[in-house]
């Protein structure tokens, strides 16, 4: 008898700055992969709609007020949360391509007052580490012509800068660094290939963990 071995998914997490492109890119790679035959599945964090999730968007909507640690945990606990979908996902041999992950939940969270990164990454420790961080770098300036900020909480443009420099603390050699002021479809065709790159690197190994 024959069996055919499951190759694992590759976790591709997408960060960067407010309006870098992440849910732009993090859509169209998503689509560029099962285009390529490369089954692949979209998400994001916050994910809104669950009821832990639907605290934070009142939260992000300044509907209520949480105290700073408590509004992190849930943050993370939105993670936690989904952590059966995304092991059975990556278990089947599905990539995912998530828009924002703990790394955002650290660098917000430590851009308060009284707030350390070490302790930030404490509730994200033991996630599934992913496999490939795409960075999304552009300039305050480049940035600054796709729009005004919107009426979230944290889209102020000091808090921001405190955030830019959170992330620089956060690079590791899993992370690439994308030059985001490129065109939509030329960033697509970069961060494709470093995708794939990435899932014939990772399908036979094991999934690491976070911050261990
Ligand atoms: N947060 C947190 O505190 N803790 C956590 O654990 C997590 C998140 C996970 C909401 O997140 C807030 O939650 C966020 C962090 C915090 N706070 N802030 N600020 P969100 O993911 O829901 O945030 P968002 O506001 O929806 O996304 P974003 O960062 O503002 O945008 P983006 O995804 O990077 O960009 P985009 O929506 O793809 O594009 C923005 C605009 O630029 C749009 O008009 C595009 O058409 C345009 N665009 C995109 N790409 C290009 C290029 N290449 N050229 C020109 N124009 C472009």
């Amino acid at each position: 008898v024959v069996t055919s071995k499951v190759c694992r998914g590759a976790l591709i997490v997408m960060e960067g700055c407010d309006r870098s492109g992440k849910t732009t890119q993090a859509k169209l790679l998503k689509k560029t992969l099962d285009d390529a035959g490369k089954p692949t599945d979209f998400m994001c964090f916050p994910d809104r709609s669950t009821q832990i999730g639907g605290i934070i968007n009142n939260y992000l909507k300044c509907g209520t007020e949480l105290e700073d640690h408590a509004i992190h945990l849930l943050f993370s606990a939105n993670r936690w949360e989904l952590l059966p979908k995304i092991k059975m996902t990556l278990a089947k041999g599905t990539n995912i391509v998530i828009d924002r992950y703990a790394f955002s939940g650290v660098v917000f969270s430590a851009a308060k007052e009284g707030m350390s990164l070490e302790w930030c990454k404490k509730s994200d420790t033991g996630l599934p580490k992913p496999d490939l961080v795409l960075y999304l770098d552009v300039s305050e300036k480049d940035v600054q012509k796709r729009g005004q900020f919107g009426a979230e909480r944290y889209e102020k443009e000091e808090f921001q800068k405190r955030v830019r420099a959170n992330y620089e603390l956060l690079k590791d050699d899993t992370w690439r660094i994308i030059d985001a002021s490129l065109s939509i479809d030329k960033l697509q065709e970069v961060i494709k290939e470093e995708a794939l790159k990435v899932i014939n690197k990772t399908k036979d190994e094991k999934i690491p963990e976070l911050w261990v």
